[in-house]
Protein backbone atom coordinates (compact mmCIF):
# COMPACT_ATOMS: atom_id res chain seq x y z
CA UNK A 1 0.00 0.00 0.00
CA UNK A 2 0.93 3.38 -0.25
CA UNK A 3 2.58 3.90 2.50
CA UNK A 4 4.69 0.69 3.45
CA UNK A 5 5.50 0.64 -0.48
CA UNK A 6 7.36 3.49 -1.45
CA UNK A 7 7.99 2.55 -5.17
CA UNK A 8 5.27 4.21 -7.40
CA UNK A 9 5.13 3.44 -11.60
CA UNK A 10 3.28 6.49 -12.87
CA UNK A 11 1.35 5.81 -16.45
CA UNK A 12 0.16 8.72 -18.14
CA UNK A 13 -3.02 7.88 -20.43
CA UNK A 14 -3.52 10.38 -23.04
CA UNK A 15 -7.03 9.53 -23.46
CA UNK A 16 -9.58 11.87 -24.62
CA UNK A 17 -12.30 9.66 -26.61
CA UNK A 18 -14.43 8.67 -23.74
CA UNK A 19 -15.36 12.90 -23.57
CA UNK A 20 -16.86 15.18 -25.35
CA UNK A 21 -14.25 17.96 -25.26
CA UNK A 22 -11.02 18.02 -26.79
CA UNK A 23 -7.98 18.75 -24.24
CA UNK A 24 -7.93 16.29 -21.68
CA UNK A 25 -5.15 14.27 -23.37
CA UNK A 26 -3.17 16.19 -22.40
CA UNK A 27 -4.01 16.09 -18.61
CA UNK A 28 -0.88 13.77 -18.06
CA UNK A 29 1.65 16.66 -19.33
CA UNK A 30 0.15 19.06 -17.15
CA UNK A 31 0.60 17.19 -14.10
CA UNK A 32 3.82 15.84 -14.50
CA UNK A 33 4.32 19.55 -15.77
CA UNK A 34 3.66 20.95 -12.36
CA UNK A 35 6.04 18.45 -11.02
CA UNK A 36 4.31 15.78 -8.92
CA UNK A 37 7.76 13.39 -9.06
CA UNK A 38 9.34 15.86 -7.72
CA UNK A 39 7.01 16.51 -5.10
CA UNK A 40 6.59 12.54 -4.41
CA UNK A 41 10.54 12.49 -3.84
CA UNK A 42 10.03 14.64 -1.37
CA UNK A 43 7.97 12.52 0.36
CA UNK A 44 10.72 9.75 0.33
CA UNK A 45 9.00 8.02 -2.56
CA UNK A 46 10.90 6.12 -5.31
CA UNK A 47 9.23 7.07 -8.21
CA UNK A 48 9.44 5.13 -11.78
CA UNK A 49 7.66 7.49 -14.82
CA UNK A 50 6.53 4.88 -17.71
CA UNK A 51 5.35 7.58 -19.62
CA UNK A 52 2.10 7.06 -21.61
CA UNK A 53 0.16 4.78 -22.93
CA UNK A 54 -0.10 4.25 -26.50
CA UNK A 55 -3.48 6.36 -27.87
CA UNK A 56 -4.10 6.59 -31.53
CA UNK A 57 -4.24 10.65 -31.79
CA UNK A 58 -6.44 10.23 -34.90
CA UNK A 59 -9.78 10.97 -33.62
CA UNK A 60 -12.15 9.33 -36.64
CA UNK A 61 -15.54 10.55 -36.43
CA UNK A 62 -17.68 7.48 -34.68
CA UNK A 63 -19.39 6.10 -37.29
CA UNK A 64 -23.40 7.14 -37.49
CA UNK A 65 -25.84 4.86 -35.40
CA UNK A 66 -22.84 3.63 -33.18
CA UNK A 67 -24.05 4.88 -29.49
CA UNK A 68 -20.65 4.43 -28.10
CA UNK A 69 -18.56 6.71 -29.18
CA UNK A 70 -15.10 5.76 -30.25
CA UNK A 71 -15.62 1.94 -28.49
CA UNK A 72 -13.20 0.49 -30.36
CA UNK A 73 -10.34 3.01 -29.95
CA UNK A 74 -11.28 3.19 -25.86
CA UNK A 75 -10.78 -0.57 -25.48
CA UNK A 76 -7.73 -1.02 -26.85
CA UNK A 77 -6.11 1.64 -24.81
CA UNK A 78 -7.77 -0.01 -21.98
CA UNK A 79 -6.72 -3.14 -22.97
CA UNK A 80 -2.74 -1.61 -23.33
CA UNK A 81 -3.50 0.14 -19.52
CA UNK A 82 -4.66 -3.42 -17.90
CA UNK A 83 -1.31 -4.92 -18.70
CA UNK A 84 0.64 -2.44 -17.70
CA UNK A 85 -1.16 -1.83 -14.49
CA UNK A 86 -1.25 -5.77 -13.80
CA UNK A 87 2.53 -6.22 -14.74
CA UNK A 88 3.38 -3.07 -12.27
CA UNK A 89 2.03 -4.70 -9.35
CA UNK A 90 3.03 -7.64 -10.14
CA UNK A 91 6.31 -6.16 -9.70
CA UNK A 92 5.57 -4.73 -6.34
CA UNK A 93 4.94 -1.30 -7.37
CA UNK A 94 1.96 1.36 -6.91
CA UNK A 95 0.37 2.26 -10.29
CA UNK A 96 -0.30 5.82 -10.26
CA UNK A 97 -2.35 7.24 -13.28
CA UNK A 98 -2.39 10.18 -14.86
CA UNK A 99 -5.42 10.61 -16.81
CA UNK A 100 -7.26 11.13 -19.39
CA UNK A 101 -11.00 11.06 -19.41
CA UNK A 102 -12.50 8.74 -16.95
CA UNK A 103 -13.24 5.78 -19.39
CA UNK A 104 -9.23 5.04 -18.33
CA UNK A 105 -10.79 3.78 -14.92
CA UNK A 106 -11.96 0.71 -16.72
CA UNK A 107 -8.29 -0.74 -17.39
CA UNK A 108 -6.55 0.57 -14.48
CA UNK A 109 -9.43 -1.61 -11.97
CA UNK A 110 -9.44 -4.54 -14.80
CA UNK A 111 -5.43 -4.29 -13.98
CA UNK A 112 -5.95 -4.13 -10.23
CA UNK A 113 -7.72 -6.96 -10.44
CA UNK A 114 -5.48 -9.40 -12.12
CA UNK A 115 -3.93 -9.42 -8.60
CA UNK A 116 -6.40 -8.04 -5.74
CA UNK A 117 -9.25 -10.28 -5.48
CA UNK A 118 -11.38 -7.84 -3.62
CA UNK A 119 -11.20 -4.71 -4.15
CA UNK A 120 -12.47 -1.72 -2.70
CA UNK A 121 -13.13 1.59 -4.91
CA UNK A 122 -13.83 5.36 -3.74
CA UNK A 123 -15.33 7.44 -6.72
CA UNK A 124 -14.46 10.72 -6.28
CA UNK A 125 -16.66 12.47 -9.01
CA UNK A 126 -19.43 14.89 -9.59
CA UNK A 127 -21.16 12.54 -11.74
CA UNK A 128 -21.59 8.34 -11.20
CA UNK A 129 -20.36 6.90 -14.24
CA UNK A 130 -22.98 4.35 -14.09
CA UNK A 131 -24.70 4.92 -16.97
CA UNK A 132 -24.57 1.64 -19.55
CA UNK A 133 -25.59 1.43 -23.58
CA UNK A 134 -29.14 1.36 -22.63
CA UNK A 135 -29.05 4.25 -20.61
CA UNK A 136 -26.79 7.00 -21.84
CA UNK A 137 -27.47 10.15 -23.05
CA UNK A 138 -24.28 11.32 -24.27
CA UNK A 139 -22.34 7.85 -25.85
CA UNK A 140 -19.53 9.27 -24.02
CA UNK A 141 -17.66 5.86 -22.29
CA UNK A 142 -16.21 8.59 -19.88
CA UNK A 143 -19.83 8.59 -18.24
CA UNK A 144 -19.86 4.50 -17.91
CA UNK A 145 -17.16 3.05 -16.72
CA UNK A 146 -18.09 2.50 -13.35
CA UNK A 147 -20.98 0.56 -14.27
CA UNK A 148 -18.08 -1.24 -16.46
CA UNK A 149 -15.77 -1.76 -13.42
CA UNK A 150 -18.96 -3.82 -12.07
CA UNK A 151 -19.40 -6.39 -14.56
CA UNK A 152 -22.12 -4.17 -16.43
CA UNK A 153 -22.47 -2.39 -20.06
CA UNK A 154 -21.00 -3.16 -23.42
CA UNK A 155 -19.27 -6.34 -23.83
CA UNK A 156 -16.23 -5.24 -25.62
CA UNK A 157 -15.90 -3.32 -22.32
CA UNK A 158 -16.37 -5.75 -19.66
CA UNK A 159 -14.33 -8.11 -21.10
CA UNK A 160 -10.66 -6.31 -20.69
CA UNK A 161 -8.91 -8.44 -18.52
CA UNK A 162 -11.67 -10.86 -18.14
CA UNK A 163 -15.16 -10.61 -17.65
CA UNK A 164 -14.83 -12.88 -13.94
CA UNK A 165 -12.22 -9.40 -12.61
CA UNK A 166 -15.36 -7.04 -11.44
CA UNK A 167 -15.83 -4.92 -8.10
CA UNK A 168 -18.48 -5.78 -6.44
CA UNK A 169 -21.54 -2.95 -5.48
CA UNK A 170 -20.71 -3.02 -1.56
CA UNK A 171 -17.57 -2.09 -2.20
CA UNK A 172 -17.53 0.87 -3.88
CA UNK A 173 -18.36 4.67 -2.20
CA UNK A 174 -19.31 7.54 -5.05
CA UNK A 175 -18.41 10.65 -3.04
CA UNK A 176 -19.14 14.57 -4.36
CA UNK A 177 -21.69 13.18 -6.60
CA UNK A 178 -24.49 16.44 -7.88
CA UNK A 179 -25.24 15.30 -11.31
CA UNK A 180 -26.85 11.59 -11.78
CA UNK A 181 -29.08 10.69 -14.89
CA UNK A 182 -32.68 9.09 -14.37
CA UNK A 183 -30.91 5.99 -15.67
CA UNK A 184 -28.42 5.73 -12.83
CA UNK A 185 -30.83 6.48 -10.08
CA UNK A 186 -32.23 2.86 -10.89
CA UNK A 187 -29.14 1.80 -11.61
CA UNK A 188 -27.39 2.86 -8.04
CA UNK A 189 -30.34 2.00 -6.42
CA UNK A 190 -30.76 -1.22 -7.50
CA UNK A 191 -27.08 -2.38 -6.95
CA UNK A 192 -27.38 -0.72 -3.74
CA UNK A 193 -24.50 1.63 -4.02
CA UNK A 194 -23.57 3.96 -1.54
CA UNK A 195 -23.57 7.56 -2.89
CA UNK A 196 -22.62 10.25 -0.66
CA UNK A 197 -23.72 13.50 -2.29
CA UNK A 198 -22.96 16.64 -1.91
CA UNK A 199 -25.97 17.42 0.19
CA UNK A 200 -24.63 14.81 2.97
CA UNK A 201 -21.05 16.33 2.97
CA UNK A 202 -23.08 19.98 3.80
CA UNK A 203 -24.94 17.84 6.53
CA UNK A 204 -22.60 16.26 7.59
CA UNK A 205 -19.31 17.47 6.91
CA UNK A 206 -16.19 15.88 5.25
CA UNK A 207 -14.87 14.01 8.34
CA UNK A 208 -17.73 12.06 8.51
CA UNK A 209 -18.71 10.98 4.85
CA UNK A 210 -14.71 10.18 5.18
CA UNK A 211 -15.13 7.63 8.21
CA UNK A 212 -18.34 6.04 6.45
CA UNK A 213 -16.83 5.64 2.96
CA UNK A 214 -13.58 4.33 4.32
CA UNK A 215 -15.48 1.72 6.81
CA UNK A 216 -17.25 0.29 3.47
CA UNK A 217 -14.43 0.18 1.40
CA UNK A 218 -12.01 -1.52 3.71
CA UNK A 219 -14.59 -4.32 4.83
CA UNK A 220 -13.64 -7.32 3.89
CA UNK A 221 -11.27 -6.24 0.96
CA UNK A 222 -7.80 -6.53 -0.03
CA UNK A 223 -7.09 -3.20 -0.79
CA UNK A 224 -8.79 0.48 -2.20
CA UNK A 225 -8.43 1.75 -5.25
CA UNK A 226 -8.76 5.65 -5.51
CA UNK A 227 -10.11 6.95 -9.13
CA UNK A 228 -10.37 10.63 -8.75
CA UNK A 229 -12.19 12.79 -11.27
CA UNK A 230 -11.12 16.15 -11.03
CA UNK A 231 -14.52 17.68 -11.88
CA UNK A 232 -15.57 16.05 -8.22
CA UNK A 233 -14.37 19.77 -7.21
CA UNK A 234 -16.03 23.19 -7.07
CA UNK A 235 -15.49 24.38 -10.24
CA UNK A 236 -13.52 27.55 -8.56
CA UNK A 237 -10.86 24.90 -7.37
CA UNK A 238 -10.36 23.36 -10.86
CA UNK A 239 -11.97 24.99 -13.58
CA UNK A 240 -10.35 23.23 -15.65
CA UNK A 241 -12.46 20.01 -16.63
CA UNK A 242 -14.51 19.14 -19.37
CA UNK A 243 -18.06 18.92 -17.53
CA UNK A 244 -17.68 21.38 -14.61
CA UNK A 245 -20.84 21.13 -12.26
CA UNK A 246 -21.32 24.07 -9.50
CA UNK A 247 -20.72 23.50 -5.98
CA UNK A 248 -18.42 21.21 -5.69
CA UNK A 249 -15.75 19.72 -3.01
CA UNK A 250 -13.66 22.56 -1.40
CA UNK A 251 -9.88 22.89 -1.97
CA UNK A 252 -10.02 21.78 1.95
CA UNK A 253 -12.63 18.89 2.41
CA UNK A 254 -10.55 17.40 -0.90
CA UNK A 255 -7.71 17.47 0.94
CA UNK A 256 -8.72 15.99 4.24
CA UNK A 257 -10.53 13.59 2.34
CA UNK A 258 -7.24 12.56 0.95
CA UNK A 259 -5.55 12.87 4.06
CA UNK A 260 -7.94 10.74 6.11
CA UNK A 261 -7.46 8.02 3.00
CA UNK A 262 -3.36 8.46 4.22
CA UNK A 263 -4.14 7.68 7.40
CA UNK A 264 -6.29 4.68 6.28
CA UNK A 265 -3.09 3.15 4.87
CA UNK A 266 -5.59 1.33 2.84
CA UNK A 267 -4.52 2.29 -1.03
CA UNK A 268 -2.88 -0.14 -3.73
CA UNK A 269 -3.71 2.01 -6.34
CA UNK A 270 -5.08 5.52 -7.66
CA UNK A 271 -5.94 7.59 -10.60
CA UNK A 272 -6.39 11.65 -11.36
CA UNK A 273 -8.51 11.93 -14.19
CA UNK A 274 -10.36 14.94 -16.41
CA UNK A 275 -7.96 17.49 -16.17
CA UNK A 276 -7.98 19.24 -19.11
CA UNK A 277 -5.64 22.08 -19.64
CA UNK A 278 -7.11 23.66 -22.67
CA UNK A 279 -10.12 24.79 -19.84
CA UNK A 280 -7.83 25.38 -17.10
CA UNK A 281 -7.01 28.47 -15.85
CA UNK A 282 -2.92 29.11 -15.25
CA UNK A 283 -2.95 25.19 -15.21
CA UNK A 284 -4.18 25.08 -11.79
CA UNK A 285 -6.28 22.11 -12.21
CA UNK A 286 -3.30 20.29 -12.73
CA UNK A 287 -1.68 22.01 -10.28
CA UNK A 288 -4.65 21.10 -7.33
CA UNK A 289 -4.56 17.65 -8.58
CA UNK A 290 -0.44 17.08 -7.83
CA UNK A 291 -1.24 18.58 -3.99
CA UNK A 292 -4.02 16.25 -3.99
CA UNK A 293 -1.81 13.41 -4.81
CA UNK A 294 0.87 15.38 -2.17
CA UNK A 295 -1.82 14.79 0.30
CA UNK A 296 -2.68 11.29 -0.52
CA UNK A 297 0.66 9.94 -0.34
CA UNK A 298 1.25 11.52 3.29
CA UNK A 299 2.13 15.38 2.53
CA UNK A 300 0.68 17.26 5.46
CA UNK A 301 0.70 20.92 6.46
CA UNK A 302 3.08 20.60 9.96
N1 LIG B 1 -23.74 11.50 -17.04
C1 LIG B 1 -23.41 12.21 -18.26
C2 LIG B 1 -22.40 13.32 -17.97
C3 LIG B 1 -21.04 12.95 -17.55
C4 LIG B 1 -20.59 11.81 -16.95
N2 LIG B 1 -19.29 11.98 -16.73
C5 LIG B 1 -18.95 13.14 -17.14
N3 LIG B 1 -20.00 13.74 -17.66
N4 LIG B 1 -17.74 13.71 -17.01
C6 LIG B 1 -22.90 11.24 -19.32
O1 LIG B 1 -22.47 11.71 -20.37
O2 LIG B 1 -22.97 10.04 -19.14
MN1 LIG C 1 -16.02 10.69 -13.85
MN1 LIG D 1 -17.21 13.65 -13.49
Amino acid sequence: NAVKNNKISMIGVPLQHGADRIGVDMGPSAIRGSNVQHRLEALGYQIQDLGDIHVNKMIEAYAAGEKLKHLKEIRNVNSRLCQVIADEIGKGQFPLVLGGDHSIAIGTIKGVLQHVNKLGVIWFDAHTDVNTEETTFSGNIHGMSLAVALGYGHQELVSIGGIDKKIRSENVVIIGARSIDQGERKFLKEKGIRVFTMHDIDRNGMKQVMEEALEIVTNGTDGVHLSLDLDGMDPDDAPGVGTPVSGGMSYRESHLAMEMLYERDCLVSAEFVEVNPMLDQHNKTARTAVELIGSVFGERIL
